[in-house]
């Protein structure tokens, strides 16, 4: 294998980029076509432009995450920022990534470290509300073309400061009914705690410019403190990668992490990846290279059989070899490292699975656009075909029979106007439905229903039965999700009646469009249920019993709860918009009609043989319908064609267990 710069990875991360990029380039050219051709209703509109910005800006997170010390920031540095041609974040012996690192890019802020000091947990925001705070933030500009400048700039993340202990406890550093995991106390009487409580680097390195998002994380004491990590940072990041050390073997903390933070995440296997880190620990001179491959060999099955996973799903590799080789440009090293291995994997899984996902909302998008425009195009033939016939029936008729045609007109629109009003009636039942699944998925909701639980966690002290308490909240949750449900199927039954009606009066072609798939959020609940489990054993009886603690993880709590509703809220409304949409669309293409018609006839009073003209333009407007059709259907399978062109390609199996 040859030396590369950029690392695997990044080549597939960056051939995925390209494909976004063009993916949005022909979804563009097709949405402002069928604009010009006025085929997009309001609803559709949205719906492209969301996914335009989607195709833009999508981020997709990599999580780290280890006990400490295992070479979470090393792999990082060899994964991303070899390039630098030295050590970006800190790697060193012992606890040294104090607080949790987010890389990432965002053009609007100038390359630099932001850091949220440890005081911030004194006070009860969560985090994600500091975030929205700049201000609360220590700001560090880095030159990014200075990697000593950088690199120093990045050991603020391993900064600390001795606090009494009294501060410590405050700052949920120190638990007296867990006295083997407190920090000892040094001769002044001062514990040692992290300086921050996160950091945010902002740079414009190529594969963050992508749209990655590098999640470095410290070991395990330091995250058990903040269960927004738990609850929202790690479990929405598309993929996690676990370390372990050959040299350490799995321990009872290292099991401890993988339980508390990747077993219990969704996103299906691809999105976990666990690595045995250290394997050049191994690497002997005594030994025959075949001798080595098989330890290393036995002790990834070793591993896999512990975790539960099978024995081809643990990547062995050197981390720290992986980026000498890379710096140095050794290319025997590298491939002996066993790091391209991983990122092939985790450009494959990662990228492979996001691909899919956008590609399967193209397709779907683009079946919406198509069956609106079908629509369309059946009621601009009618209309004309109509108008046709009411023409021909005024061939060497009189100005009398012309003007009575006329005044036919005037009257059906009158009438259809006044139609209006069933049209007016149907929208206000659905608008009351749409109130009560508004309602339900609202924030008081959310503090209703959880009120039982939220309340059982701010009590003070040891909580009894608070499992059933917490499984009763959830149950309630997924009940309102099941009413949402319900209420779906109510509005979608009386749109569908009301449409057909409407469709038989005036000739239109509404459809209801399927309502959003409440499924998708009930898992989405699950999902949290799952991760805050951890919290209730028996084992945390004491963590439960500290107010600071239990505030926090009820803040965490309802900051994703309300996120999830938000989104199926959102859902529902750009369902809503796509049954009003339609019918403004038809209305407004029957207004236009309209107009045409009582055009055309004072046209044919006005002048002898216009009536034919008139005739003769209705027949080309109606193969331009043809025309029309014909280059949409062009334009969609030219995006469907590109689309399906997958950028990422698939590793051979036998190539996850490395050799050494
Ligand atoms: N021999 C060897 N040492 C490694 C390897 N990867 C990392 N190390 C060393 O292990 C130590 C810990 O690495 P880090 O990357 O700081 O570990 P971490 O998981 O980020 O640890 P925390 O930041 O403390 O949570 C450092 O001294 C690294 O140089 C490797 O592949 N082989
Ligand atoms: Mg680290």
């Amino acid at each position: 294998m040859e030396h590369q710069a950029v690392s695997e990875f990044g080549a597939q991360l960056g051939e995925h980029s390209a494909w976004r990029r063009e993916v949005a380039r022909y979804l563009r050219g097709l949405s402002d076509w069928m604009r010009e051709q006025e085929l997009l209703d309001d609803e559709t509109e949205e719906r492209v432009q969301s996914l335009q910005e989607k195709l833009r800006t999508d981020k997709l997170m990599v999580a780290f995450v280890a006990e400490f010390s295992r070479g979470k920031s090393e792999l990082i540095n060899a994964v991303f920022f070899a390039s630098y041609g030295r050590r970006i974040m800190p790697a060193s012996a012992g606890r040294t990534t104090m607080c949790p690192t987010e890389l990432g890019y965002d053009a609007a802020v100038p390359p630099c470290l932001r850091l949220l000091p440890i005081e911030t947990r004194l006070q009860p925001q969560a985090l994600l509300e500091w975030r929205q705070v700049p201000e609360k933030w220590v700001r560090v500009d880095l030159d990014v073309n200075d990697p000593r400048q950088l690199a120093g700039a990045m050991e603020k993340v391993s900064e600390t400061r001795q606090v009494t202990v009294e501060e410590a406890r405050a700052l949920g550093f120190w638990h007296d009914d867990a006295p083997e995991d407190n920090p000892p106390i040094d001769e002044w009487g001062k514990v040692e705690v992290p300086h921050w409580r996160h950091a945010l680097i902002n740079m414009a390195h190529p594969l963050l410019k992508q749209g990655l998002v590098v999640l470095d994380t410290p070991g395990l004491n330091a995250i058990g403190a903040e269960p927004e990590l738990t609850v929202s940072l790690i479990p929405q990041a598309q993929a996690a990668v676990f370390i372990l050390a050959a040299d350490t073997g799995v321990t009872k903390s290292d099991l401890t992490v993988w339980r508390e933070h990747i077993s219990a995440m969704d996103g299906g296997e691809g999105a976990k990846f666990v690595v045995l880190n250290k394997v050049d620990t191994l690497w002997d001179d005594m030994n025959s290279p075949e001798q080595i491959a098989a330890q290393i060999e036995r002790q990834c099955a070793q591993t896999a059989h512990i975790l539960d996973l099978a024995d081809d799903q643990v990547i062995a590799l050197s981390a720290q070899k992986g980026l000498l080789a890379k710096v140095r440009g050794d290319a025997a090293l590298l491939a002996r490292s066993g790091v391209p291995v991983f990122e092939r994997a985790l450009a494959h899984q990662v990228l492979g699975a996001r691909q899919q996902m956008l590609a399967d909302t193209l397709q779907a998008m683009t079946h919406r656009i198509s069956d609106g425009a079908q629509r369309v195009f059946v009621m601009r033939r009618r209309e004309m075909a109509e108008q046709e016939l009411e023409l021909r029936g005024l061939r060497g008729k009189n100005h009398k029979v012309i003007r009575q045609m006329r005044a036919r007109i005037v009257a059906e629109k009158a009438e259809f106007d006044r139609g209006g009003a069933t049209i007016l009636a149907v929208r206000s039942v659905h608008v009351k439905l749409l109130r009560e699944v508004f309602s339900l998925l609202g924030a008081s909701s959310i503090n209703r229903e959880l009120k039982e639980l939220t309340t059982a966690l701010r009590e003070p002290g040891i909580k009894v039965g608070l499992g059933k308490t917490y499984a009763r909240g959830f149950a309630n949750l997924r009940g309102v999700i099941g009413r949402v449900r319900a209420l779906e199927t109510e509005i979608e039954s009386m749109l569908r009646g009301s449409f057909q009606q409407i469709n038989v009066n005036y000739g239109f072609t509404l459809r209801v469009t399927p309502p959003p798939d409440m499924n998708r959020f009930d898992a989405d609940l699950q999902a949290v249920e799952r991760s805050l489990l951890q919290y209730l054993g028996v084992g945390n009886m004491m963590k439960l019993a500290r107010p600071e603690f239990t505030e926090k993880l009820t803040r965490a709590l309802l900051a994703r709860v309300r996120a999830i509703f938000e989104t199926a809220l959102g859902e529902v409304e750009l369902w809503n918009k796509s049954s009003s949409s339609q019918l403004d669309a038809q209305l407004r293409e029957r207004r236009h009609a309209f107009t045409r018609r009582v055009d055309a006839i004072l046209r044919i009073q006005n002048a002898a043989g216009e009536l034919d003209a008139r005739i003769a333009e209705l027949r080309e407007e109606n193969d331009q319908i043809g025309v029309q059709q014909t280059r949409m259907e062009s334009l969609m399978t030219r995006l469907h064609k590109f689309v399906q062109q997958s950028s990422v390609p698939a590793p051979a199996n036998a190539e996850l267990v490395a050799a050494a």
